[in-house]
């Protein structure tokens, strides 16, 4: 209408840009890097944190570190860069990972083109233009041929609304949005819910400090050690010298990690040779136990093996037998929910200043002015964490409007659970990418070889478009369709389903679809199968 051809002509137009990528984590820096150095494109990441780092950003709750080792933590793309870094610990806590990840963005000059303190409220396709509108919290307005999303997938805060929080008196934070500031727990009577790999993490850092710990368990866990240690001169030396070998073996595994599954059923070898395998993964600490034996994660009879060696370890290290019986995880198997990797989490129980509260037999009935009250019992607190996880992969896209051709919202697309190609592109929203996406490995390997992948792949392929005068690709509704069902096959072909309160079925989340997200074919094969589909000339999608 006339009025708002006015209105429109009052704004400022809005420049044109190749690319509007959304969040500086590994994915945004790395997706720009390559749009922008490789392609020579014009492209503009929005960010709504202050710096670079993602969910390393985010995320600096006490004992936060990373569950995956940092050598092969980190990316591959530059020998320069693998280098020049060099890691002071087995495992990198928090501040380092950040202190890595603003290295990169200066090493390659990445800051410029990222907006900092701005957050995407929406963004939609204009199918006449062809062009992507991405919309800020500010008010200001991005448009660009590609719209590529970098937001992690546990990004998206899940606090349950437990009522009266509103009315506690004392301070309260969720780990995911944790203060710049330390918080300081000394003198206080601290309260954790949750007992996934956050509060496994935060448990015996906070238990250090405070007065008294009480942490909220709704679903007992297996965790299997870190042994987190210093890394030594001479063991940074030896992995730079090997980086070649150890980031190819990455790309081969089926989790992005350096290191093979034993190709040996566990239920093939001797009761003392598979105690033997056990204690000598239990020794040498972290996800590696996960690959013991090839049929861990297939067979139940195989996995009943390692839950019980697990359980066994949790009576022995706990001395109060029934706190031990209540940390006992025993309605799932190991490793249907992402493992935790802990220091000292289980050697905390015997502490005088803990205690354990079982919130399954007695769930949590509300928040008071002054604590936490269950079904049976009240506890007087002056600080709430809650470890309580993140709404994920599908959260973080759903948590702004996202509209595809003729504004039809992602929401309602993915109203009964994601459905996308490749876990890349959804239906119906020509030239936007979904790093990690729902129905991509993601979440179930070693996050920076899965962005590595997703990035190399859109940068080809919008590379392809250029060279071919191609202005849209799109994902044929039929090979998508196809897709969610090999993603749903792959999970049930594993005993990944079994967990019926586990984020990758969405279950931590009241009234989410329960649909398994990640795709669990394997890093390697899924990278496989990206490649084939653009060696067939983008088999599956539409391009024009
Ligand atoms: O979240 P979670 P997280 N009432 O969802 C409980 C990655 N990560 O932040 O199991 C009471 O795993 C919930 O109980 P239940 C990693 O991939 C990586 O710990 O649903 N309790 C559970 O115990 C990880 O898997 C690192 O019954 C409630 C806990 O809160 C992912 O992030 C470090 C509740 C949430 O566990 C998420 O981990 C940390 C309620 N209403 C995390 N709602 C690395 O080191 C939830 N809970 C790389």
């Amino acid at each position: 209408s006339a009025q708002t051809s006015t209105i429109e002509a009052t704004v400022a137009p809005a420049t044109v840009l190749d690319a509007v990528v959304i969040g500086a984590g590994f994915a945004g820096l790395y997706q720009l890097h390559m749009l922008r150095d490789k392609l020579g494109l014009k492209v503009q990441v929005l960010e709504a944190g202050d710096g670079v780092g993602g969910t390393w950003y985010w995320n600096r709750y006490p004992g936060a570190r990373c569950d995956s080792e940092s050598y092969y933590y980190s990316f591959s793309f530059s020998d320069e860069l693998q280098q020049e870094w060099s890691w002071s610990e087995r495992y990198p806590e928090h501040h380092e990972i950040r202190r890595y990840l603003n290295f990169v963005a200066d090493k390659f000059d990445l800051r410029r083109n990222i907006r900092f303190e701005t957050r995407v409220n929406r963004a939609w396709y204009d199918e006449d233009a062809n062009l992507w509108h991405a919309e800020t919290e500010g008010g200001e307005r991005y448009s660009a041929r590609f719209l590529i999303t970098a937001v992690g997938c546990l990004s998206s805060a899940n606090i349950p609304k437990f009522p009266g929080l509103e009315s506690f008196k004392g301070d309260w934070y969720h780990t995911g949005r944790w203060p710049h500031e330390p918080v300081d727990f000394t003198g206080k009577r601290v309260g954790l819910i949750g007992t996934g790999s956050t509060g496994i993490q935060a448990t015996p850092v906070i238990a250090e400090q405070a007065a008294h710990l009480t942490v909220f368990q709704r679903t007992a866990n297996y965790s299997i050690p870190a042994r987190n240690a210093p890394m030594s001169r001479e063991e940074v030396q030896k992995i730079k010298a090997e980086y070649a070998a150890i980031r190819d073996l990455a790309k081969r595994s089926p989790n992005g990690h350096p290191f093979l599954v034993n190709q040996v059923s566990a239920l093939a070898v001797s009761p003392e040779e598979r105690l033997a395998q056990y204690e000598a993964a239990w020794e040498t600490g972290g996800l590696r136990f996960r690959a013991s034996f090839m049929d861990l994660l297939t067979s139940k009879e195989a996995n009943d093996t390692a839950a019980e060696f697990i359980r066994a370890k949790i009576r022995s290290i706990v001395k109060d037998p029934e706190v031990a019986e209540r940390l006992t995880p025993k309605d799932h198997p190991f490793a249907t929910k992402r493992p935790p990797v802990d220091s000292y989490y289980f050697e905390t129980f015997n502490r005088d200043n803990v205690t354990l509260v079982d919130i399954k037999a007695a769930p949590i009935v509300e928040i008071t002015p002054d604590g936490i009250r269950t079904a049976d019992a009240e506890y007087a607190l002056d600080i709430i964490v809650f470890a309580t996880g993140f709404d994920a992969m599908t959260g973080p896209l759903l948590a702004f409007d996202i509209e595809g051709r003729d504004g039809v919202p992602l929401k309602d697309v993915w109203a009964a659970g994601p459905r996308s190609y490749l876990g890349l592109q959804v239906a119906e929203f020509p030239n936007m990418f979904t790093i990690t996406g729902p129905g991509s490995p993601s979440v179930l390997t070693n996050m920076p070889v899965a962005i590595e992948q997703h990035v190399e792949w859109i940068t080809d392929c919008i590379r392809h478009m250029r060279e071919q005068g191609i202005a849209t690709i799109e994902a044929e509704p039929a090979a998508a369709e196809e897709w969610v069902a090999h993603v749903n096959d792959a999970a049930n072909a594993t005993l990944l389903p079994m967990a019926n309160s586990s984020w990758y079925l969405g279950a931590n989340v009241p009234g989410k679809p329960r649909v398994f997200m990640p795709y669990a074919g394997g890093m390697a094969n899924y990278a496989k199968r990206c490649a084939e589909v653009a060696a067939r000339g983008y088999e599956g999608f539409v391009l024009r």
